[in-house]
């Protein structure tokens, strides 16, 4: 009963619990990729000794007449504990070339050279490159429709088992490029969304963030020829993408209104995804969006995501600027992570672009989804004194209010969060802009082998750098 009255984010956390690799598709394919093939550069560190001058001479000519071209090249001393330099070379070909190891055999050969390092091997998880390879990510952990258990609000009703099988078949069907599949929702379906709609609506008013409420041509110049002032967000979202009570909105036209806005676009998924390829899809400005609705029995609780928690707790936000590119900043740095940092950024992301608040002033708002698509979670997140009746709805006896800290994205990577209770800790940003800041900042500090970019001219990724 209790879990029945929130919008429960339960399976949400469970899948953040489940190894980050877990796509059949990574499994089919062995998973890695050898950065070689996207960064045709490779170095090797040569090690020579001390009294055998013109002994660089030398190695040039072993590069000139291999034909291979150095890119770059330095000497250091005392890297390694030998007595002479060595000398770092950058050079265009793989360590894998028959015509490389020719070279690095002569090298060796030379008498003042005590030794070739090879760099090591440079392979990381494989990630998509390419827009369209996000059709290869899209194998959700329980294909949408199993409902996993029996607590699930529409196990034991197979009409919504059905019509769940029909919806989530148009987006396994979905290639793409393709247009988003329209859904003709029916009218007990469209109750459902009112009643989420209605609810909620009068709560935002008061517990929303300035950026969910509004929209504004402060930040980058997007569009500003269709935008010629600031205002509220609900009406052009009505104007534009049929947001109403008594309407469902299409993925389709909101994905062309985000497109407008800030490049975001949406994808229409079955069900839940690892969270290495929902963040991966975030590089690419792609949300990846369900289409269906939470069974009507309960319109307050969903412990999935579902239609009403996509619409109403992400869309509004992915039209700021400030948040579109952290989001996809997150996304960047997810590609070809390790699984450790993958686990941390999908930490960061929960306490961010799901939970997180924001100041304003005196008051506490609200800016992530999971916040922002349930009524019990806003109310405990943002009143001044959450009541009674919402803490026990949660499951905080003991506690009367979330504790608050300071955004760190550091901090939040490590924080443990329980997944049948209400946030015990949340992190609250200066502002948006403070937020992207900060999460930039956690971003550039893990380890990665090269920085990706993306390239929205050709929607392609780019290895610009290899280390
Ligand atoms: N998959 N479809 C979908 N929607 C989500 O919001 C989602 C997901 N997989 C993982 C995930 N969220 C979170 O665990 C993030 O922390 C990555
Ligand atoms: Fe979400």
């Amino acid at each position: 009963m209790l879990q029945r009255l929130q919008c429960a984010t339960r399976r949400w956390a469970e899948c953040k619990r489940l190894p980050t690799l877990c796509t059949s598709w990574h499994r089919r394919h062995g998973g890695l990729v050898d950065l070689h093939e996207l960064d045709p550069r490779s170095f090797l560190i040569v090690e020579v000794k001390r009294d055998r001058p013109g002994v660089l001479g030398e190695i040039l000519e072993l590069f000139t007449r291999s034909a291979i071209n150095m890119t770059h090249i330095e000497s250091r001393f005392k890297s390694f504990a030998r007595d002479g330099p060595s000398f770092h070379i950058d050079f265009e070909g793989s360590l894998k070339d028959a015509q490389v190891q020719e070279l690095m055999k002569a090298i060796k050969g030379l008498p003042g050279v005590y030794d070739v390092l090879p760099e090591t091997p440079r392979e990381v998880p494989w990630f998509p490159m390419n827009i369209r390879e996000l059709d290869l990510t899209v194998d959700t952990l329980d294909g949408g429709t199993e409902l996993i258990n029996e607590d699930h609000p529409g196990f034991n009703d197979p009409a919504y088992r059905e019509r769940r099988f029909e919806i989530v078949s148009l987006a396994k069907a979905y290639k793409h490029g393709e247009k988003l599949p329209r859904v003709r929702y029916t009218e007990q379906e469209t109750a459902t969304w009112q009643a989420v709609y209605e609810r909620l609506g009068s709560l935002h008013d008061k517990w929303a963030c300035r950026e969910y409420r509004s929209y504004s041509t402060s930040l980058p110049l997007y569009d500003l020829c269709r935008q010629p002032d600031e205002g509220e967000m609900l009406p052009q979202m009505e104007k534009y993408c049929g947001y109403a009570v008594n309407n469902i909105p299409q993925l389709g036209d909101i994905s062309d209104f985000l497109q407008q806005r800030t490049g975001f676009t949406l994808r229409p998924i079955s069900g839940l995804l690892s969270a290495r390829d929902f963040l991966n899809a975030l590089a690419f400005r792609v949300f990846y969006s369900t289409q269906y609705i939470r069974h009507h029995g309960n319109p307050f609780y969903t412990p999935e995501p579902d239609i009403c928690h996509e619409l109403l707790g992400h869309v509004p936000l992915f039209a700021n600027p400030a948040f579109a590119d952290f989001s996809q900043e997150i996304g960047l740095a997810s590609l070809a992570a390790t699984d450790e940092d993958v686990a941390k950024l999908a930490a960061v992301y929960w306490f961010t672009v799901e939970f997180g608040l924001l100041r304003e002033g005196e008051d506490v708002k609200a800016f992530g989804a999971g916040v922002l698509s349930s009524f019990g979670e806003m109310e405990w997140a943002c009143a001044d004194v959450p009541s009674q009746e919402c803490r026990e709805m949660g499951s905080m006896k003991e506690q009367l209010k979330p504790i608050l800290r300071p955004l760190d994205p550091l901090e939040a990577s490590k924080q443990e969060y329980p997944i049948t209770t209400y946030q015990p800790v949340m992190f609250c940003a200066e502002s948006l802009e403070d937020a992207e800041f900060r999460i930039a900042q956690f971003c550039d500090s893990l380890t990665r082998p090269f920085f990706p970019q993306y390239d929205p001219l050709t929607q392609t990724i780019r290895v610009t750098k290899a280390i």
